[in-house]
């Protein structure tokens, strides 16, 4: 079963003593089980039991399923304000080399969801582990209060894919 939960603290949850925190977590509810909180469905007008708000369902025909809005804060109801992860060719300072750096925004309050990056060579074969690859810093948490922006670089460097093709795409799922 999908679940989603939350973290929060207040004042009234912490003790007199400062060597012990205590630390809320609430479960969002999720009374049709699709995996996404009833809450962010009624936001956008996705019916709970309805097809159109299953995580496969694509109900704006953005190409974009409901799991994969929800994940990236993007609105499942509208193909508007759609954020694009980016890649680019960055040069590492302390190396002096090229790498590809992808870079995407994330919600970052949900703990059950798994973000990976995947690999091809032909766009029909994907791989998580056919690259190497490291986060850029830890993730920065955006203005919006709601995501985190993550950056990661793609190992090795740009010289080594000379004469081949690599694609990338970012994976979510829910564990
Ligand atoms: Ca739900
Ligand atoms: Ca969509």
């Amino acid at each position: 079963m999908m679940s989603r939960w939350r973290l929060s603290t207040s004042a009234s949850l912490l003790p007199n003593s400062n060597t012990t925190r205590y630390v809320n977590i609430t479960r969002s509810p999720d009374t049709d089980n699709n995996g996404l909180p009833d809450d962010w469905q009624a936001n956008y007008g996705l019916t709970l039991n309805a097809t159109t708000s299953t995580q496969t369902a694509d109900p704006d025909n953005d190409g974009r399923p409901n799991l994969l809005e929800y994940a990236l804060n993007t609105p499942p109801n509208s193909s508007a304000g759609n954020a694009v992860p980016s890649v680019a060719n960055e040069v590492k300072s302390t190396e002096g080399k090229t790498y590809l750096v992808y870079r995407y925004d994330r919600r970052r309050t949900s703990l059950d969801l798994a973000f990976g990056l995947e690999f091809s060579t032909d766009l029909v074969t994907w791989s998580p582990t056919s690259q190497q690859t490291e986060l850029i810093g830890t993730p920065t948490p955006n203005a919006d209060g709601v995501t985190e922006r993550v950056v990661t670089r793609i190992l090795p460097d740009v010289t080594q894919f000379a004469g081949r093709k690599v694609f990338v795409r970012l994976k979510v799922s829910t564990p």
